[in-house]
């Protein structure tokens, strides 16, 4: 009986694994908040020339997130880390007017992109304790979120330093995830479990 029904606790309660791509403009926060989620703390940082990989936990979810550099010759990188992708975490730096046009175009080619179109899609906009960044409502507008037609998506407006507002939106990845692999939407990365006759 105990293996029997372990397998079925870990089919409803188990960890469900998730693959996430954090993509953004360069300086817009990205390994900062991948550190904060992983360890907790803020390190500091220097310009990501390539990309860092963690798995990071959170109930029962396991998100391996890839951290992928933003500087403008390293950005037709990173459509190789689009396959198999279940999320992409878009960083925003709210304080960056000037740079909100170039952020939105780098946004609409990634979800364009075919390897992406079943990706849900999670906007941090970041650097929220700063004064005079654009709050999230004037993120949302920035990018054409509202266009979006058929995508599921959500804003969630972050202080990475302080780690604000990183948890809630972990928490719409997670339960977006489970709701649509409930009803048995499948993205490429994802594997049904075993089946109980
Ligand atoms: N004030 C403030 N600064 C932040 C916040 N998040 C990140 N920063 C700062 O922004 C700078 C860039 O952060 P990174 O995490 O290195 O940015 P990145 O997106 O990884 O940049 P690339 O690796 O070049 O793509 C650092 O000096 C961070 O300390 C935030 O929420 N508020
Ligand atoms: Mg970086």
């Amino acid at each position: 009986m105990g293996q029997a029904f372990r397998k079925l606790f870990d089919t409803f309660f188990g960890n469900t694994e998730m693959r996430v791509v954090m993509l953004g403009l360069d300086a817009s926060g990205k390994t900062t908040i991948l550190y904060k989620l992983h360890i907790g703390e803020v390190l500091s940082t220097v310009p990501t020339i390539g990309f860092n990989v963690e798995k990071v936990q959170y109930k029962n979810v396991i998100f391996t997130v890839w951290d992928v550099g933003g500087q403008e010759k390293l950005r037709p990188l990173w459509r190789h880390y689009f396959n198999n992708t279940d999320g992409l975490i878009y960083v925003v730096d709210s304080l960056d007017r000037e740079r909100i046009g170039k952020a939105k175009e780098e946004f609409q080619n990634i979800i364009r992109d075919p390897f992406m179109l079943n990706a849900v899609i999670l906007v941090f906009a970041n650097k929220q304790d700063m004064k005079g960044a654009m709050t999230p409502m004037e993120v949302c507008e920035g990018l054409g979120l509202f266009d979006l037609k058929n995508r599921k998506w959500h804003i969630q407006g972050t202080c990475a330093l302080r780690g604000d507002g990183l948890y809630e939106g972990l928490d719409w990845l997670s339960s977006t995830l489970k709701e649509l692999r409930a009803s048995g939407y499948s993205s490429a990365g994802y594997k049904p479990g075993p089946k109980f006759h």
